[in-house]
């Protein structure tokens, strides 16, 4: 078994204690930090699979996610150059009633390392929580809304809402995440829209 398809059954199966090891042992044999970062995306893929298929639950879930997030701690470096331009802050959140961060970090990282200063609100983020944030950082340049759920989705309109309605401006909302397309981002007021972590921080530059 190649090493990328080792790391990719690691995190599947939420082999959490051997995950970092291995993912260290792929780069230390010259593997590149996107291809395994490529491959971990597959398994989680394959892990939602299994979950829609009733096949596992949400520990296993969990426990997948976890391993994917240990696996991500050591490419960090790799993944991200260090920025060496100051294109001001960048507010991020996963929005109200959704857990979902390893994407949202992702994107996250991927945008500070173009430049930006990330203040990261972390997930279940309510939509006031985003305006408070807003008004403490008047120079805030972009607001960054993920949603991996179908069921939150309405969540990110009512942000996007809450935001346009405290009257604030200078900065532009990005909004993403698995069920967002442009299409809804347009619905609801959003002035872009990045399918991925490596697309969002292009795009967060063109913003600004
Ligand atoms: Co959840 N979950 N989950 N889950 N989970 C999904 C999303 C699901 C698709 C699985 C499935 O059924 N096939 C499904 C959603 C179905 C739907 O809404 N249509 C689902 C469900 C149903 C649930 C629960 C409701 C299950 C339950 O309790 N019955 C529950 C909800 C909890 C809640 O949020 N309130 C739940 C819980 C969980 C865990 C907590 C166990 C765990 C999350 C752990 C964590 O995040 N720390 C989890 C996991 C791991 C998943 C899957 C398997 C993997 C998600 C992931 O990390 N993917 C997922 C299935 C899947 O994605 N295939 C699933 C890897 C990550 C890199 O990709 O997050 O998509 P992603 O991020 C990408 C892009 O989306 C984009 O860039 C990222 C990187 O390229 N992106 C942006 C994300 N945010 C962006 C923002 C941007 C731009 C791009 O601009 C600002």
């Amino acid at each position: 078994m190649s090493k990328i398809q080792e790391i990719k059954t690691a995190v599947e199966t939420g082999k959490t204690k051997l995950i970092a090891g291995l993912v260290q042992e792929a780069l230390d044999a010259g593997e590149q930090a996107n291809d395994i970062l490529a491959a971990m995306i597959d398994a989680m893929g394959v892990v939602g699979d299994k979950f829609s298929k009733g096949e596992i639950f949400v520990p296993e879930m969990l426990i997948a996610g976890k391993a994917m997030q240990k696996g991500i701690d050591v490419l960090k470096p790799h993944l991200a150059g260090e920025a060496s331009v100051s294109l001001g802050k960048c507010i991020i959140g996963t929005v109200a009633g959704d857990l979902h961060d390893i994407g949202k970090n992702l994107v996250a990282l991927m945008i500070e390392s173009t430049g930006f200063e990330v203040i990261d609100l972390g997930v279940d983020v309510p939509a006031n929580k985003f305006v408070e944030t807003i008004k403490a950082n008047p120079d805030v340049k972009v607001v960054a809304l993920s949603a991996l759920l179908t069921t939150t989705m309405p969540a990110m309109k009512d942000t996007v809402a809450a935001i346009r309605e405290s009257g604030l401006t200078g900065f532009k909302i990005i909004v993403g995440g698995a069920p967002i397309t442009q299409e809804f981002a347009d619905s609801i007021g959003a002035d872009a829209y990045a399918p991925d972590a490596g697309s969002a921080a292009v795009k967060v530059k063109t913003l600004v």
